[in-house]
């Protein structure tokens, strides 16, 4: 693979460990755990891996021998920076604790276990892809491991290669499912271990455990970078507004975050759209009037953060989705003509559904209706929300216009940042997360544990002063309505609007509006002193109260 000069620099970076994974290591145990809700219907779900305890790694005096085994591990779900970094992490543990010790990557996702696709991940292969962003190493994909013949399919190859535990990494939905497998496989007493590590740019996979998912990072800081030129780009021409669409399926964290990098005129909190039971029109408005204000001093110009998510916590919007799903799950869906399928569905819905279905721009409302992803989803990358607002706003002003409410020009560019920022090389911050996970996943491993979910805390002390261990996926766990069942799983960590970080742009956000605030961070920089390269996100320094 042909490398640039940055990269093959990149590559020679040793990423930083806390203390307690460098030398010797000792396993300290706390107290027995509990899951966050639920308790007894989780504890009855999972017996075997209920009310483990969490556990840290220290630095010990003591040399230990480790046994000889071999390890699978799997990316599971969409990419996040620093996935690289987990293998890596825990590849060099592996060989430091047994150089015979072999790793097997899945290929494709969860998929690679249950159909027996895999390679044996050499030092070869790991020394390609140190520090590298993307998941390419092995793929990734989104199959759900959930039943049982995929269990005893992964089983048969586990057994082939004499795999003593599996790492998967993924976001909430796949750790759910790495606990129920952990579960499965020691009901069973097969011996066979599972441990998972959190992942997701989306950064909703956070709790009083899991600091931060690895990859939010990255991805916030390579968005801002963009935004932030964007900013410039606004300030310099002075004749654009720019609606920017975020990546993040549901939670706002991303959008959150950028705002509070760049200090843009709008960004919309999807979290709070819901609590305020906000309506399309209520955004709208919202985002007239502060161009209109900016107008009468001259300003036509400005920047709109958009979550991807927004359109299913606007809560008319949120029903108008669930009577699709429903409508468009049906056999007589199916043999609808494309060219007729507008018409089908306004006869169908009910009438307040069809009110607000018929006022969406075509295009939009056709969106909507695309097909859903493996979890039934409705696909919001794929969703215009940036030119939906941008085309109601221009609309609206247009009356202002004619009222004599709105006497500025507006005029839109449109952007969607998503896949741009999963696979940007990972900074400092993920690339040294990522490989203490790693790290930790393999001593978690060692250590005979089934059922925990590697983690490192203390992330926004310097790295030696992190604190690497594990805790039991079933204390984050508790049940909730999924498809009309209910069903153990962990909980989704949405934008908290008594937090920290949301009150803090609320606390400004009147002032950014108005003015022009912007800050442009410029490009995540691998190489210079810590204060501009080691520093972890804003959102994570005022969730620590740093
Ligand atoms: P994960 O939760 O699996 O990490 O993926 C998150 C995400 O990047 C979302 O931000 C986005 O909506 C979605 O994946 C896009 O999915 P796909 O890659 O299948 O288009």
């Amino acid at each position: 693979m042909e490398k640039s000069a940055l990269q093959i620099a990149r590559s020679a970076y040793q990423p930083k460990l806390p203390l307690g994974l460098r030398g010797n290591v000792s396993i300290k145990e706390g107290e027995p755990t509990q899951s966050v809700g639920n308790q007894e219907e989780i504890k009855t779900l999972f017996p075997n891996t209920y009310g483990m305890p969490l556990v840290e790694f220290v630095p010990s005096e003591e040399k230990r021998t480790y046994e000889p085994m071999n390890i699978g591990i799997i990316l599971s779900g969409g990419q996040a920076p620093g996935g690289h970094n987990v293998i890596c992490g825990l590849f060099d543990e592996l060989k430091k604790q047994c150089p015979e010790n072999k790793l097997y990557g899945f290929l494709m996702g969860p998929g690679g276990l249950v159909d027996h696709k895999y390679i044996e991940i050499t030092a070869e292969i790991i020394d390609e892809y140190r520090n590298t962003g993307g998941f390419d190493m092995i793929g990734s994909g989104r199959t759900k491991l959930e039943k049982e013949e995929q269990f005893e399919s992964g089983l048969k190859v586990i057994r082939e290669l004499d795999i003593k535990a599996i790492v998967i990494i993924g976001g909430d939905d796949s750790n759910t499912n790495a606990c129920v497998l952990a579960e499965y496989y020691a009901a069973k007493q097969y011996g066979v271990q599972v441990i998972g590590c959190p992942k997701t740019i989306d950064g909703d996979l956070k709790n009083e455990q899991i600091e931060t998912s690895f990859g939010f990072d990255t991805a916030c800081k390579t968005y801002a970078e963009v935004i932030g030129n964007i900013q410039r780009d606004a300030n310099s021409a002075r004749k654009y507004w720019h609606f920017i669409k975020l990546m993040g399926r549901s939670a706002s964290h991303i959008a959150l975050e950028c705002a509070l990098q760049c200090q843009p005129n709008i960004c919309i909190i999807s979290e709070e759209v819901e609590e305020k039971n906000m309506t399309l029109d209520d955004i709208v408005t919202y985002i007239a009037e502060v161009v209109a204000k900016r107008a009468a001093s001259g300003n036509n110009f400005g920047t709109v953060l958009i979550p991807e998510g927004l359109i299913e916590f606007i809560p008319a919007m949120k029903k108008l989705i669930a009577e699709l799903n429903d409508l468009l799950a049906t056999s007589e869906a199916a043999s609808v003509e494309a060219d007729n399928q507008r018409n089908w569905i306004m006869g169908k819905l009910s009438a307040e559904n069809a009110a607000i279905y018929a006022s969406l721009p075509e295009g939009v409302a056709k969106q909507l209706t695309m097909e859903r992803d493996p979890h039934g989803n409705v696909q919001v990358s794929l969703i215009e929300t940036e030119k939906l607002l941008s085309e109601m706003v221009a609309k609206k002003l247009q009356e202002w216009k004619v009222n004599g409410n709105f006497d500025g020009k507006f005029a839109a560019q449109h952007h969607f940042f998503g896949y741009e920022g999963r696979c940007a090389a990972p900074s400092n911050y993920d690339a040294d997360y990522c490989y203490a996970l790693g790290t930790s996943a393999a001593q978690l491993v060692a250590n005979g544990k089934t059922g925990y979910m590697a983690i490192v805390k203390n992330t926004t002390a310097p790295a030696e002063q992190w604190i690497a261990g594990g805790v039991p996926i079933t204390m984050m766990m508790n049940m909730e309505r999924r498809h009309g069942e209910m069903k153990p799983v962990i909980k989704k960590a949405l934008v908290r609007l008594d937090d920290a970080p949301f009150q803090t742009f609320v606390a400004n956000r009147e002032e950014w509006a108005e003015k022009t605030c912007f800050v442009y961070p410029g490009p995540i920089q691998y190489f210079g002193p810590t204060e501009v390269c080691d520093q972890c996100t804003i959102t994570l320094k005022l969730e620590q109260n740093k």
